[in-house]
């Protein structure tokens, strides 16, 4: 269903039987909205978002491709979440079967503005599903194009901002034990020691190489988020806490209590394409409540 946004943006809504739902806006092929089937909305989106051409939208899960932050020359996070992506309706056979699902397929293609700042032809393709059980799946398919026989190199993160209770009472299983680059420190390596992880101050971490399943413990809605990756090794996480939340004008002084990024990210190693070669990158998110999770 295509209908208009804020702003008169077109969005497109996906609902699935039991009353789930998600918006996407084709402005960055942005997912903005996530909801279970009581309508609680499961992502964080900041009550100061703008939703204004080319202002980036705060919250949600904005597409940070061809750059992963500021590791290149580009904007940070690159330049796919803040341009108009189209609806892709005759989109080659995808790998996942979409049958009994609801879904969209949207397509970002270089505009001859963009092969002035990345000097590259390509076809990125986002198909995302609501599945029946309500999860959120975002698969995405990157074609370089170019014509001239050269190769071209990416970082990409699905940038995704969870609704959490309490960030202080969150939990996140998975990570422990892994190396990763603290951006707070310049990026350099360390290993995460002991238990899950918590959050007591800032933090902006990229854990390296992890395992394809991760959880958010919501402690206080007795809820956990399970984040599974596929073609995406690394694994961002990022709070920005108090004393940073209030540099950023489009969040609120105390909504970093509400909101946690993890990211299923390919960001230590870039990945190269040749002409004509393809990669594909995925993200499944479910939502449940956490007596039902195992080890629970
Ligand atoms: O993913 C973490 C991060 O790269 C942080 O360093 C932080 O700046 C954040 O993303 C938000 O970036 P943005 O450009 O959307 O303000």
């Amino acid at each position: 269903e295509l209908c208009k946004g804020i702003n008169g943006l077109d969005k497109i809504i996906l609902r699935e039987v039991r009353g789930c739902s998600a918006e996407v806006y084709l402005y960055g092929g942005h997912v903005t909205s996530w909801k279970n089937e009581h309508g609680e909305e499961l992502l964080f989106v900041s009550s100061k978002a703008i939703f204004k051409p080319p202002k980036t939208i705060r919250g949600g899960i904005p597409i940070c491709f061809p750059q992963f932050s500021n590791l290149g020359s580009l904007e940070p996070h690159g330049f796919a979440r803040t341009r108009f992506w189209t609806i892709d309706n005759d989109p080659p056979p995808f790998p996942i079967n979409s049958s009994n699902k609801a879904f969209i397929d949207l397509i970002l293609k270089h505009s001859e503005e963009d092969v002035k700042i990345w000097p590259h032809r390509y076809e990125f393709r986002l198909r995302i599903t609501l599945g029946p059980g309500g999860d959120l799946m975002l698969t995405s398919r990157i074609r370089n194009t170019n014509t001239d026989g050269k190769s071209f190199t990416f970082t990409f993160a699905y940038h995704t901002y969870f609704h959490v209770t309490d960030i202080s009472e969150v939990r996140v299983e998975g990570l422990e034990t892994l190396d990763y680059l603290d951006n707070l420190k310049n990026r350099e390596r360390f290993t995460e020691q002991g238990d899950a992880i918590v959050f007591e101050s800032e933090v902006d971490k990229v854990y390296l190489s992890t395992p394809t399943k991760i959880a958010i413990l919501d402690h206080e809605r007795k809820r956990t988020f399970e984040l599974r990756k596929d073609g995406l090794p690394d694994a961002v996480v990022w709070n920005p806490w108090d004393k940073k939340a209030k540099t950023i004008p489009d969040l609120g002084d105390d909504e970093y209590k509400h909101m946690l990024c993890v990211e299923a990210a390919c960001v230590e190693k870039p990945i190269t394409l040749k002409p004509g070669e393809e990669w594909r990158g995925r993200q499944e998110l479910s939502a449940v409540p956490s007596s039902y999770c195992s080890g629970q």
